[in-house]
């Protein structure tokens, strides 16, 4: 870490503070897991809250320290009581305040000093210091950089599984490429601090309910093959999710089943979404494709380089065609 970042962050906790933690909406392993080992390394000489924008998903209640986690959407006058007296924010896990949703006009009307974590490309200048890096696995590899810095004696077993949960949740159990040989002794300093390697693969991976598994299963025999590219795309409409009971979070990773097909670089799948009146997209891809260039050009989206996000406002069969023709098009000029 930058030296006068390291001064200026060991400045402000030098004494005592009121300090919230932020992940963004609907948060994942990575931004929860990296806020709950802040909150436990700045915990003793601090009064720490972790704040989520929304409900996030009943899978990561295992992660030590969730049950301290306030929830905005079901706890208002309380939360905006912590973001009246904080004296420091952290943002980890998003680059731009538009992921911390409805918690955002709390952040920027706080006059707390405000600290990002994140590994998300272009992030936006929002914090008064900004702890960024898009070659990161994962925000949770970044603050155990930054608690190693501090003071890496704290590292206990609570932190090391938090931090452990949210590299393996992006890095695909250490698979993608942005995985490091540092990454890796990362993830190996964490086992000698008794993380459960096993259990947490459990908690992480094979926690299907029937439904979800019926769900995976027409998803993935929606795949259709673009003719000629080395392309695959799904779709799951609102029936299928009707008829599979649809929770939040039960599509999550079934995109990646059309990358694990032989010679497929890109991976789609479109979600409809009538309340909102969208489609929501997903799309992975492998290689030299940047599959976020195209994800801002045509879908409003973006993201890292090989996991974006975009949304239409077609009809789930409109919005499949207007895709066919772009990636035609955005393949023909820029990868012949
Ligand atoms: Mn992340």
């Amino acid at each position: 870490m930058d030296e006068e970042i390291l001064n200026n962050i060991n400045n402000l906790l030098s004494e005592k503070k009121n300090i919230v933690l932020i992940p963004h909406s609907s948060p994942d392993a990575d931004a929860l897991g990296s806020c709950l080992a802040l909150y436990h390394f700045l915990k003793d000489k601090n009064d720490v809250s972790v704040v989520s924008p929304n409900q996030y998903t009943e899978i990561l209640n295992f992660l030590p320290g969730s049950e301290e986690i306030i929830v905005y959407e079901n706890d208002k006058v309380k939360s905006e009581i912590l973001f009246r007296d904080a004296d420091l924010i952290f943002t980890l896990d998003f680059n731009s305040l538009g992921r911390a949703r409805n918690l955002s006009n709390l952040i920027t009307g706080s006059s707390a000093k405000i600290i990002m974590i994140d590994h998300h490309e272009n992030p936006d200048d929002y914090a008064n210091i900004m702890i960024s890096n898009s070659n990161m696995s994962s925000t949770c590899e970044m603050v155990y950089d930054f608690i190693y810095e501090f003071d890496n004696k704290k590292i206990n077993n609570k932190i090391a599984t938090c931090l452990y949960t949210g590299i393996v949740a992006d890095t695909g159990s250490f698979r993608f490429p942005s995985t490091t040989s540092k990454t890796l002794k990362i993830g190996s300093e964490l086992i000698n601090h008794g993380v459960n390697v096993t259990e947490i693969f459990e908690k992480l991976h094979n926690n299907f309910q029937f439904k979800r598994l019926k769900l995976l299963g027409s998803t993935i025999s929606n795949f259709k093959k673009i003719d000629e590219l080395p392309v695959l795309y799904s779709s799951i409409s609102e029936d299928d999710q009707i008829i599979n009971d649809f929770k939040k979070g039960d599509s999550e990773g079934f995109v990646n089943f059309g990358l694990s097909v032989e010679g497929i670089f890109c991976s789609v799948l479109f979600i409809e979404k009538k309340d909102e009146g969208i489609i929501k997209i997903s799309f992975r891809s492998k290689g030299d494709f940047k599959v976020n260039i195209f994800a801002s050009r045509y879908f409003n989206g973006g993201g890292h380089e090989h996991a974006s996000g975009g949304v239409s406002k077609l009809s789930l069969i409109e919005t499949e065609k207007k895709f066919i023709a772009d990636i035609k098009q955005y393949l023909n000029e820029n990868y012949e």
